[in-house]
């Protein structure tokens, strides 16, 4: 066993010198605002380069992603429009809350949004994803409707989970959830890409979880597994600074979290950049994909509200900090800088977007609230618990003699 001075004498200057030739000494900023594009065309669908900030990424042992990224207009405007949308539906979620008609648990993703768009702009609809809790923007993105997400929280049949997932359990197509247990959906993760390379897909997984959840045990299994395997998979942390109440510094020893994989690659990215994260995730899909293994992403980002409706979130961190968040670090704000910047798009134009993008959410979350109420009866509590169509024949109830026969 060596002494910590002795450690700190002999091997740390070693252990330097291995990481010294890969770290970037760039640091990451959460500035959303950062990158540049010139000849923007006048056509909707024609590509042109936009160059990100030299501050977008952190590299452990990889090198960067490319610091230019192919877009379009049209798809400028429709990130913009999915940032819109998300925060739109978290604010009906809060206010559905605060009205006493969403009960239980209920996380919103407010000042995260970018994660959720930009990993979806950058994978394909086969890709797989899975995350925590935190989830009602990735369920959007991956294909679920504001109608059904409302209706889920709102505990209805029409809900995405027909009404017995809530807030912390949806699932679209290629999306595994929405996982209550913190840190159980990184293993799960592994499991997914596993299927991928043994079927001979050409996908990778996005598995996500928080900075709460990075030291757990489980973690680092799955990192070990998928590294073995060279699998398929994007782990990455979502390091908003809290957990609970806790700041990462307080929990992890090391809160750089993209360096956490040791033998596994990582980049740390700037989670308040839609366009950084498309970048980031597209070069990784590609680099998992072909065979090159697993990597460890974080994206630095911030929630503006809570951990949950019940933690007003002002206790563990200033409102200063949470007001200079929102305003000089916000990711809608950020990318409608850049549109209007670049003439994407004019004002007028983005007003429009935001008009649309809130009218619909607004509608949507209107119909959801006119679901019916599940009918009360204990039928609908054995309804679910198999996938549709594949129920036994019975099930045990409460006690030996209560049966229900499907
Ligand atoms: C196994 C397990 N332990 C504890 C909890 C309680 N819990 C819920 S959220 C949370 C903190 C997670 O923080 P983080 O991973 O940073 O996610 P964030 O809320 O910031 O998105 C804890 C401890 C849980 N749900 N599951
Ligand atoms: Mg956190």
């Amino acid at each position: 066993m060596f002494s910590r001075a002795l450690w700190a004498r002999q091997i740390a200057p070693l252990r330097r010198q291995a990481i010294a030739p890969f770290a970037s000494r760039r640091s990451v900023t959460t500035d959303a605002a950062s990158a540049h594009a010139e000849d923007i065309p006048q056509e909707d669908d024609k590509p042109f380069t936009v160059r990100l900030s030299d501050e977008s990424f952190e590299t452990y042992e990889i090198d960067p992603p490319p610091y230019t990224l192919q877009t379009t207009k049209r798809e400028l405007k429709k990130m913009y429009h999915d940032l819109v949308s998300i925060r739109r539906m978290e604010m009906a979620a809060d206010r559905l809350y605060k009205e006493k008609k969403i009960r239980g648990f209920c996380h919103l993703s407010t000042g995260q949004e970018a994660v959720a768009v930009g990993i979806e702009h950058a994978i394909t609809k086969d890709d797989k994803l899975i995350t925590a809790y935190r989830c009602h923007g990735f369920a959007l993105m991956r294909g679920g409707t504001v109608k059904a997400i409302i209706g889920e929280l709102l505990g209805r049949r029409e809900g995405i989970a027909y009404g017995k997932g809530g807030s912390m359990h949806m699932f679209a197509p290629n999306f595994f959830g929405g996982n209550g247990i913190v840190g159980a959906q990184v293993p799960v993760g592994a499991g997914l890409a596993f299927a991928q390379q043994y079927s001979g897909e050409q996908t990778a997984t996005v598995a996500l979880y928080g900075d709460g959840a990075a030291n757990q045990g489980q973690v680092f299994e799955a990192y070990n597994m998928a590294k073995l395997w060279n699998l398929p998979i994007i782990f990455g942390c979502e390091n908003n600074k809290y957990g609970m109440g806790t700041s990462a510094a307080r929990a992890s020893a090391l809160t750089d979290y993209y360096q956490r994989g040791q033998y596994i690659p990582g980049l740390k990215i700037n989670g308040m950049d839609v366009l950084a994260i498309k970048a980031a995730v597209q070069y990784g899909r590609d680099y998992t994909v072909s065979g090159k293994g697993p990597l460890v992403y974080e994206y630095v980002t911030y929630r503006y509200g809570g951990h949950s409706m019940s933690d007003p979130g002002t206790t563990y961190r200033s409102r200063e900090e949470i007001q200079r968040m929102r305003s000089t670090h916000d990711a809608i704000a950020g990318l409608k800088q850049k549109l209007l910047d670049w003439e994407v798009v004019t004002d007028e134009e983005l007003k429009a977007i935001d008009k649309d993008a809130r009218s619909s959410v607004d509608e949507e979350v209107a119909e959801a609230e006119k679901m019916a109420l599940p009918d009360p009866t204990s039928r609908i509590l054995f309804e679910d618990i198999y996938v549709r169509g594949s129920e036994p024949r019975w099930m045990r109830g409460r006690s030996v003699d209560e049966t229900f026969y499907y």
